[in-house]
């Protein structure tokens, strides 16, 4: 993590200067140079530094500023018709940013955006914040951002810094993050009566001065008769993608499944799961994605039926199954796929009946991804068509079936999760969102049903036992029926067996 080389030269070349201009101390120099290099630069990538990514209208890549507006537009207006039911005539959102979380002295985790303020503002620097002002017939969006800080940028990277963030983002004003308490302050001052739109389920571990800010601002006024939280408006608009979100889901899932051909060619038996692991974090990352979008699982054998195994540091015996569940994330849009394949290339008898199984119900469930069913209802079908073929194969045995009870609690311990959820910027995307709500055209879902049959499973025939299956695709829901994003990823038994046999 140590920068010594870019200190020695950046040293070397001001002293150089310093031989030259006497009376001028080492450290000012040191500083004015550090700084002219950091105001050529942001906090992130933009069309100047980086035309490889981003277009010359777009604030985060595929995402143009006209479109960030409209978000915001969109949002104000959500809360100013919520705020006629209750005859206030201000509102005040304010929707901070997440804040950088240290893991050991010095060394912070892998930053992520806080998804929310990521996409209201397009804004990726950490400790900022977006307050949004509406009153009757018009609104203002206010962002508060990090300020230069010679030391900090010397260490961590250039800030954008309030001038440059106004003109990347597009918002009406912007400020230093250490102005935001005067600014609450006046706006406490100047308004009367208002309503307060604020998130208080805030992350435990954050350090973010904001939050407190916020408290402070919510404890000491006693005008504020409404504190509500915005997430569930923004979540509504989350959940319906514009054409460049589709266009960006598209390429995630794309990316994902193109990894995921790369890993299957890559299995072998003894293969170490973290060896697979490590093939689809560098092969979405190869195709531009920024990392994993979740710790992924790689599972073989009997381990792929603990649903949330992660260790992946087993070796993968000849004859077994792998089942992998990774995505990636793209621009700030993830995928989520799971496929479970042979990893000698062949799948033995017992392992295909099962596989063909699991097949079938997904593919049936992908069907009735249109606006006549809501994720609940598919739930609900994957039992329906899972239960019969299971009895036809004898994986549940007739004396089972007979006692509903029994039958029940069988069913929950084949196919314990949901049958998928919603997808976007995050993995289970827009969760105050109601999976009982139809599907309506611009979402996109996960289609995941599974199969799990534990080694330690005594009711079902020992030949499927020890097995773990789950097949998930990405679909996009649109007037024209559904669009499988992940179709690239190879799932029909032959087709899997035939890649891996070309290997
Ligand atoms: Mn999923």
């Amino acid at each position: 993590m140590l920068v010594l080389k870019p200190l020695r030269k950046v040293h070397k070349f001001c002293s150089n200067l310093f031989d030259r201009l006497p009376g001028c101390t080492k450290e000012l120099l040191m500083r004015t140079c550090y700084q002219q290099q950091q105001n050529r630069h942001f906090g992130q990538p933009v069309h100047e530094t980086h035309p490889h990514l981003m277009g010359m209208d777009e604030v985060t890549p595929g995402i143009t500023r006209a479109e960030y507006q409209q978000r915001r537009l969109r949002l104000a207006t959500m809360v100013q018709e919520a705020k006629t039911q209750q005859s206030i005539k201000h509102s005040i959102v304010l929707i901070p940013s997440a804040t950088k979380v240290i893991m050991t002295n010095d060394i912070p985790y892998t930053f992520r955006q806080n998804t929310d303020f990521l996409y209201m503002s397009g804004f990726q620097e950490p400790d900022s914040m977006l307050v949004i002002l509406i009153s009757d017939c018009d609104f203002q969006a206010v962002l508060f951002v990090p300020k230069h800080d010679a030391d900090r940028e010397l260490w961590d990277g250039p800030r954008s810094g309030d001038i440059k963030a106004l003109h990347l983002t597009g918002v009406s004003e912007s400020y230093n993050s250490d102005e935001l308490e005067k600014f609450l302050y006046n706006y406490c001052k100047n308004h009367k009566e208002y309503a307060v739109w604020y998130n208080t389920n805030k992350p435990i571990k954050s350090q973010h001065n904001a939050h407190s800010i916020v408290d402070e601002f919510l404890k000491q006024n006693n005008k504020t008769k409404f504190v509500q939280n915005p997430l569930p408006l923004i979540e509504q608009m989350r959940l319906i993608k514009s054409t460049a979100e589709i266009k960006l889901m598209t390429q995630t899932t794309q990316m994902a499944s193109k990894a995921f051909i790369e890993v299957m060619r890559a299995s072998k038996p003894n293969v170490n799961e973290s060896f697979l692991y490590a093939k689809m974090d560098y092969e979405c990352r190869i195709r531009g994605a920024e990392f994993l979008a979740y710790p992924p699982v790689v599972a073989g054998g009997d381990r792929a039926n603990v649903i949330h195994y992660t260790r992946n540091n087993c070796l993968i015996n000849d004859g077994e199954l792998v089942l992998m569940d990774a995505g990636c994330e793209y621009h700030g849009y993830t995928s989520d796929i799971t496929r479970t394949w042979p990893v000698s290339g062949k799948f033995t008898k017992a392992q295909r009946l099962l596989y063909e199984c699991v097949l079938e119900v997904q593919e049936a469930l992908l069907g009735l991804c249109t606006p006549q069913y809501s994720l609940a209802d598919l739930y609900k079908h994957m039992f329906d068509l899972l239960t019969p073929r299971l009895l036809l194969m004898n994986v549940i045995p007739s004396e089972v079936s007979k006692d509903e009870h029994m039958l029940t609690k069988l069913l929950r311990e084949l196919c314990p999760h949901d049958v998928g959820h919603y997808l976007g910027m995050d993995v289970h995307d827009t969760a105050s969102i109601s999976k009982r709500i139809k599907l309506q055209p611009g979402m996109v879902v996960t289609i995941e049903p599974g199969l799990y049959v534990k080694s330690s499973n005594t009711v079902v025939p020992a030949q499927f036992r020890g097995i773990g299956i789950r097949i998930e695709d990405n679909v996009l829901i649109t007037d024209g029926g559904p669009v499988v994003l992940t179709r690239d990823c190879p799932k029909h038994p032959d087709h899997i067996e035939t890649l891996m046999a070309s290997s």
